[in-house]
């Protein structure tokens, strides 16, 4: 089956964007014409786009995206972030592979990076929507020398270096949802998903896990997430070089990790409040013991969301979905 799709590929390399006769195919591949029409088929749900007309035969119109370990590896502008990559095509979650590598020692700044997730994982065993060639689905390892209640600030500090690479790239401007979404016209386009391993007092590894849709169209997406999602392509009405986004990524990350390392968090909260959407807006906190309502104050020096209710006591919020 691998065999046959290497051996189409390369007739169509071959043809250099030419037709390619069904009957020429079925000869060089040894298959019936039915066959060569399941193969061109399985190559359409890959992301190839193919032109079909009688008497003509084939020709491709568009490759997909590809990413690979090398076309993010050369240019990329850091020192240590996406330095060891782990790429994939298909695996069960990227966050899964991280986590093991983490266990196994490797690395901070070690990346996995796959075209597709079998089952992405939100927060609390949620599912993330990952679908082939279309996203960034990708895990970043990270050993700060830092105590465990810390860690959360580290989900805000990827949120700005995302947005930050958005802008860059794109010139769209994305805002943040406390605490791990960025947002496109109210819509989700990133999701973050910040997980540890650590001792009573030190962390010995955080994984942040990012999703972000780039190249979907509206159908792309299951129907449930159609009204609240969305990806770059959507929203601008241009695909983009992932790989490129993840070297700008990579980047900003690693410029913001290292001032947080070295100046703590302040200088951070104030570029995130800049993105943010929901302060001084009345919004409901869905927490796991119930749902507070009031105005979003702002976070504190730690990253933990200020709640203000209609008494006036300000409510702590450490993990919640945020309705607006
Ligand atoms: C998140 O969770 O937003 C964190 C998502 C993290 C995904 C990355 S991809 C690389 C790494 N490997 C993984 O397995 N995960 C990480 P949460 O706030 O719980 O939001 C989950 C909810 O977002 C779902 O219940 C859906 O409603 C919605 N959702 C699912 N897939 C989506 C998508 N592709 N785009 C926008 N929204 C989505």
């Amino acid at each position: 089956q691998n065999e046959t799709r290497k051996k189409l590929l390369m007739i169509f390399t071959e043809a250099n964007g030419d037709w390619v006769s069904g009957q020429n195919i079925s000869e060089k591949l040894g298959c019936s014409r039915t066959a060569v029409w399941k193969h061109i088929e399985d190559l359409r749900q890959e992301g190839y786009e193919l032109e079909a007309v009688r008497r003509k035969g084939y020709r491709i119109t568009k490759v997909p995206d590809k990413i690979s370990g090398n076309e993010i590896g050369l240019g990329l502008q850091t020192e240590r972030l996406g330095r060891f990559i782990h790429f994939e095509e298909s695996v069960d979650s990227t966050q899964k592979i991280a986590h093991k590598l983490a266990y196994d020692g490797m690395k901070e700044g070690t990346i996995v990076v796959a075209e597709e997730q079998i089952s992405g994982r939100g927060r609390l065993d949620r599912k993330w929507h990952s679908p082939k060639y279309t996203g960034i689905w990708m895990s970043v390892l990270l050993r700060p020398n830092l105590p465990p209640p810390k860690a959360p600030q580290l989900t805000l500090i990827a949120a700005v270096a995302i947005v930050q690479a958005i802008e860059e790239v794109t010139r769209l401007q994305p805002n943040i949802k406390w605490p791990n979404d960025i947002l496109l016209n109210g819509k989700k386009i990133v999701g973050i998903l910040t997980e540890m391993q650590a001792e009573a007092d030190k962390i010995n590894s955080v994984i942040i896990g990012i999703g972000i849709n780039v190249n979907q169209q509206l159908e792309h997406f299951p129907e449930e997430l159609q009204t609240i999602a969305s990806s770059l392509l959507i929203e601008s009405g241009k695909t983009y070089t992932r790989a490129k986004l993840i070297q700008v990524i990579l980047a900003k990350l690693e410029k913001l990790y290292d001032q947080y390392l070295q100046h703590g968090f302040l200088p951070i909260k104030l570029l995130w409040e800049s993105y943010a959407l929901s302060i001084g807006k009345q919004i409901v906190a869905r927490t796991i013991t119930g749902s507070i309502k009031g105005v979003a104050k702002g976070i504190t020096d730690d990253g933990v969301l200020m709640l203000e209710d209609k008494d006036g006591k300000t409510h702590y919020i450490h993990s919640a979905d945020i309705e607006m």
